[in-house]
């Protein structure tokens, strides 16, 4: 009914855990673990389960999380307990160890069920890979990419984007990582400073002042040492507010075609933040479900192992669109899939328009005004097309 069967020739696996989605990082913090089910609700919807191989994922073991965090870190995040009564006034910025406990990255119940589910997905996506027995994995429930080896770092505890990364690097040669959240991918970065087997790229609103994390300028491309390899393989994309798509499809095709050209990975893991989008509670940019969604569809032509993560996102009914579309991109029906939401979709009221592709003037009122001259992102291009002559295959 829904026109969308099981393409022949690749497996598309689906990794989530439902245990995740009931997580509360607190009434107005604005990430919403609840915005997964919502995601899942418009992809089942619409039929595409059908299409996939669909897995619960386990939660990652210790062991699994200690191949990248400490476990100083890890022992602590296993017996912090959410605080019985708020902080009172003179307490309100204490030293917090590992920065747990703060506003951006609170103690709450089950914290670290929350955590080992969402590096279980990405961990099960990535051996599904290597193992061969999908071509592309989805892990709509991890992206964190802001955790440090023992740190906490803006909404993010466990980097599940590391760990998966550093099970391909078991069978993969070369890894490419790119990351298309609005934020940078500083994690994921500075855990793959020192090796030239990891090429990191991450497009992003970048502010050192005003925007978090303020790392990620033009010409930060890894510790240049003359002993490190690792020097040149991190390629950071600065923009600025209000993007489009198509500003954003001609960088993004044209950076990540040269890199692909010149480093050859093996496999592609790909960050999927649909901060990126317009109208996003805490984004800056005007991107379109069609054009965050293109970026995926081009990272699949290279018929490459490919793993999704989800990531930041923090309106949810368009978080949901953009995932659903994606999924749909990588089980290639793309071109069957309704733009219509389906009928009998859950929380249908939450989506305003029944439109998979909603318009900026629907999403906005009115756009943000784009500052992004296109001489800037020429001049972007033109430093990454420098940088890719240090880097060899
Ligand atoms: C509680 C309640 C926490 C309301 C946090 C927005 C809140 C933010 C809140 C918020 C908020 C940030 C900083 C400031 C660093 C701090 C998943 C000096 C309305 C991947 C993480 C952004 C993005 C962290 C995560 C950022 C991801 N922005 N309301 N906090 N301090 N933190 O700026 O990349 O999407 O905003
Ligand atoms: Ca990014
Ligand atoms: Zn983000």
């Amino acid at each position: 009914e829904s026109g969308i069967t099981r393409p022949k020739g690749y497996n598309v696996s689906f990794h989530c855990n439902p245990g995740m989605e009931k997580h509360h990082f607190g009434m107005t913090h604005p990430m919403k673990p609840w915005r997964l089910t919502l995601s899942k609700s418009l992809i089942y919807s619409y039929g595409m389960s059908f299409a996939m191989d669909n897995y619960v994922s386990r939660a990652a073991t210790y062991e699994e999380l200690a191949t990248f965090h400490s476990t100083d870190y890890l022992d602590f995040l296993g017996t912090v307990l959410p605080e019985p009564v708020p902080r009172d006034l003179e307490n309100q910025n204490p030293d917090l160890k590992f920065n747990l406990g703060g506003s951006d990255c609170p103690l709450f119940d089950g914290l670290y069920d929350y955590c080992s589910m969402s590096a279980g997905g990405a961990l099960d996506g990535a051996r599904k890979l290597c193992s061969k027995q999908s071509d592309i994995a989805i892990a709509w429930g991890g992206g964190l990419h802001h955790a440090k080896k023992a740190e906490a770092s803006g909404f993010c505890y466990i980097n599940d984007i590391v760990v998966a990364i550093l099970q391909l690097l078991r069978y993969y040669p070369r890894v490419l990582y790119i990351d298309i959240d609005v934020h940078h991918g500083d994690g994921v970065e500075e855990a793959f400073f020192s090796t030239d087997r990891v090429m990191t790229v991450s497009f992003h609103k970048y502010d050192p002042n005003n925007f978090f994390p303020g790392t990620g300028a033009l010409d930060d491309n890894g510790p240049k040492s003359e002993h490190n390899p690792g020097a040149h393989h991190a390629v950071n994309v600065p923009l600025n507010d209000g993007i489009t798509d198509e500003q954003y499809e001609w960088l993004f095709n044209s950076i990540i075609g040269r890199i692909v050209e010149k480093f050859r990975p093996g496999a592609i893991a790909l960050q999927c933040g649909a901060d990126s989008l317009a109208g996003d509670r805490l984004g800056r940019f005007n991107l379109q479900v069609q054009g965050h969604g293109a970026c995926v569809e081009f990272c699949k032509k290279y018929n490459l192992p490919l793993i999704l993560f989800g990531g930041g996102g923090y309106t949810p009914r368009n978080v949901a669109r953009a995932w659903a579309y994606e999924t749909s991109i990588a089980i290639s029906c793309d071109d069957k899939i309704s733009p219509t939401l389906p009928q009998h979709v859950p929380w249908r009221e939450q989506f305003r328009q029944d439109t998979l592709f909603p318009t900026l003037e629907q999403i906005l009122g009115e756009p943000r005004v784009n500052r992004n001259s296109q001489k800037r992102l020429q001049d972007i291009l033109q430093h990454v097309t420098e940088q890719l002559r240090f880097v060899q295959a």
